[in-house]
């Protein structure tokens, strides 16, 4: 198995030092929502260093994970930058040993959230939204929002993402909507 040392190393060969970069910036951000809102620092971190793990596999090997192993079928019918995201929660599995279920959906839906998202679910998610790197119109706002509210930072966050498709015309896949609405009636 692998230790943090080593596992950080093989995550970091799977990507760009940029993307790497980003990974950095997700971890440090991820342990410190965990912190502020009483997630476990352990698991933010492993879910964090492990969220983009296949961010730059070709289009096709993740097409060939998602159909050969059942994961969501729907995923194919939505936007590519979707499926690492299911794919990364299948390759920390059955690649780098991870057995934890929370870390792992974690990574499933760190990119769409999900209706009913666990506090480890909601600090990745955000993490990747505000880490240091981060920079596009609004990010200050939801930064800022991080700090007094996981569910309002996050609302921010997928908010800003619903707005970018829309102005791109693209599809919204549903459960970034679900995730959206089911988020707004727990601030109720
Ligand atoms: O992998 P990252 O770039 O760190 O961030 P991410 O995992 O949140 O991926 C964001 C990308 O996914 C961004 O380019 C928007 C794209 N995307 C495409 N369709 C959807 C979508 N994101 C969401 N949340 N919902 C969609 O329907
Ligand atoms: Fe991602
Ligand atoms: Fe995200
Ligand atoms: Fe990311």
């Amino acid at each position: 198995e692998y230790s943090r040392e080593e596992l950080i190393k093989a995550v970091s060969e799977q990507m760009p030092a940029q993307r790497w970069q980003h990974t950095v910036g997700v971890m440090g951000s991820s342990i410190k929502l965990a912190e502020r809102y009483g997630a476990d620092v352990q698991q933010a971190e492993l879910a964090a260093i492990l969220h983009d793990v296949a961010k730059y596999w070709p289009v096709k090997r993740m097409e060939a994970v998602i159909k050969d192993n059942n994961l969501s079928k729907d995923l194919l019918f939505y936007d590519k930058p979707l499926w690492h995201a299911e794919v990364g929660a299948y390759v920390a599995e059955h690649d780098y040993g991870v057995t934890d279920t929370e870390v792992l959906d974690a990574i499933r839906y760190h990119t769409s959230g999900r209706i009913g998202m666990t506090l480890l679910d909601k600090v990745v998610c955000l993490a990747d939204y505000i880490e240091p790197g981060r920079d596009y119109p609004g990010v200050d706002r939801i930064r800022s929002l991080a700090e007094i509210s996981l569910e309002q930072g996050l609302i921010a966050g997928i908010d800003s993402t619903i707005n970018l498709l829309i102005s791109r015309g693209q599809i919204i896949y549903p459960l970034t909507v679900f995730a959206r609405n089911d988020l707004i009636k727990q601030m109720e």
